[in-house]
């Protein structure tokens, strides 16, 4: 059967492996659709009475050779009360690929068909068992690269978003409703209070820029923090690396110049994601040109850092290259001046220092390893603790950021098409956008083509 042909059917039965291919204790294969049941009888004949939500133990049988495939313990959900709302049968066998297969290629011989990426989820959804929001949760936990972004992504099962986006939706729907009978009976829907459009318009796209301004939180944490380490060279920026990695990933030497290139680690920190990045020393040019490579690359880099520690030798007096650095940090730039060596004898002038930057500073030795966790602890609370205006249960994914996007985009023509006296009819077209943005969030106005697009990411099986 063609994929096409899959798709247009959403009432036949399907059949998946749940579980990620490999060894393992336990691999799954999921069955819905209304033959589910005729699927297990088949499979499992010594079974005699099966009751839903009842775990059995059976052996499963190759329907045409009557030989075991496997022994393990089957599960019947009946319709409505399963996952995606039809009646479901899960094979929970011993987890070899080539056991799965097997059962798979069973059911398909028994009349079911492979089901499409996403497509349990799908069912679900058309089913009515998940709003669409929640459906595209499914996907964001499963995705979710680090503990923070997990828990965002869980948040939203607790239906707000869905919710706050289908009552701004409801309410715009409505206003078209009125603006387009006012337009074709004139005689019996009044015309709009002007200012009551204009206030409701206005709250609409407040209320959507707002969610919008939360997004950056969401976006730093699923991405991760970028931290970028700058500063002369011999500071001991490779060393503070090596220490915040637990590893020694970069090489250290009292030689200036040792690092040439520049260095990406991932860490997880306080269940987030950060990526530091350790630079070449940055001194005024010796015509060396690797090492001018290396500092071009690093003015790059600064522009995609979330933040920047710049390493000073804590022990040392500051120097020309130091004001070089200063300038080439933008100055709306996050970061922190990170004195290394606290070890040796202070010497480094703090009132220059405050002159070139107003960065904090944290004071460390990377060679002792002291402050560090105070460095990190300092990353964890401005970078994976949302601000009071964040709320957690309005973070959305890439998908829906860009249709809040386009419905705040579609509320600021249209209210200043109102200003501008255009006519009742282009407003109203206007509006019927955004509704259908909005909606496209919620579920309540999709395309086959974008929910092929939000399933699609999903793995078969889910
Ligand atoms: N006393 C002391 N020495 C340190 C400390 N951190 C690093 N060093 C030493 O400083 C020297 C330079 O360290 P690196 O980590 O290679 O410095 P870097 O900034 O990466 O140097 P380049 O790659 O050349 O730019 C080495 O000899 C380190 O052992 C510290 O906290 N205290
Ligand atoms: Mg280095």
């Amino acid at each position: 059967m063609s994929s096409n042909e899959a798709k247009a059917n959403y009432f036949d039965t399907i059949v998946g492996i749940a579980t990620p291919l490999g060894v393992g204790a336990i691999g799954i294969v999921r069955v819905s659709g209304p033959i589910s049941k005729d699927i297990l009888q088949k499979l499992c004949p010594f079974l005699t009475t099966i009751h839903p939500r009842t775990a059995y133990h059976s052996t499963i049988t190759s329907s045409q050779e009557s030989i075991a495939v496997d022994d393990g313990c089957i599960l019947y959900f009946e319709g409505p009360r399963s996952y995606t709302g039809e009646d479901c049968v899960e094979f929970q066998c011993h987890s070899n690929p080539i056991i799965l297969q097997q059962v798979v290629s069973e059911c398909l011989q028994n009349g079911a068909r492979l089901a499409l990426p996403g497509e349990f989820t799908r069912r679900a959804f058309i089913h009515g068992k998940m709003d669409l929001v929640k459906a595209e949760t499914v996907i964001d936990i499963i995705h979710a690269k680090n503990q923070v972004s997990k828990d965002i992504a869980l948040k939203r099962l607790n239906g707000k978003l869905f919710k706050k986006i289908s009552e701004m939706r409801n309410n715009l729907l409505r206003l078209v409703e009125q603006i387009e009978g006012s337009i074709d009976f004139p005689e019996e829907v009044p015309d709009l209070d002007q200012r009551d459009l204009v206030a409701l318009l206005a709250t609409t796209w407040k209320d959507i820029k707002s969610v919008l301004n939360m997004q950056d939180f969401g976006k730093t944490v699923s991405e991760g923090v970028t931290v970028l380490i700058m500063g002369k060279p011999n500071v001991g920026k490779s060393s503070l690396l090596n220490r915040i990695v637990g590893e020694n990933r970069a090489i250290v030497t009292s030689i200036p110049g040792t690092t040439r290139d520049y260095i990406e680690c991932s860490v997880s920190l306080g269940g987030g994601l950060f990526n530091f990045i350790d630079t070449a020393g940055i001194r005024a040019s010796q015509g060396d040109k690797i090492e001018d490579m290396g500092i071009r690359k690093i003015k790059r880099l600064v522009k995609k850092a979330t933040v920047i520690l710049w390493i000073v030798d804590g022990g040392a007096p500051l120097t020309k290259e130091d004001e070089t650095i200063a300038k080439l940090i933008p100055k709306r730039k996050k970061g922190y001046v990170v004195l290394n060596k606290s070890d040796k004898k202070k010497r480094a002038n703090s009132k220059t220092l405050e002159s070139l930057t107003s960065f904090p500073y944290l004071s460390v030795s990377a060679k002792a390893n002291q402050g560090l966790t105070e460095l990190q602890n300092e990353l964890i609370g401005v970078f994976l603790k949302p601000k009071s205006d964040v709320k957690l249960d309005f973070m959305c994914n890439i998908r829906q950021v860009q249709c809040l996007k386009e419905a705040e985009k579609g509320l600021s023509v249209a209210l200043k098409s109102i200003k501008l006296g255009f006519e009742q009819d282009l407003i109203s077209f206007e509006l019927k956008a955004v509704v259908q943005k909005l909606g496209e969030v919620s579920g309540h106005d999709l395309t086959e083509e974008v929910l092929d697009g939000i399933f699609s990411r999903f793995c078969v099986g889910k």
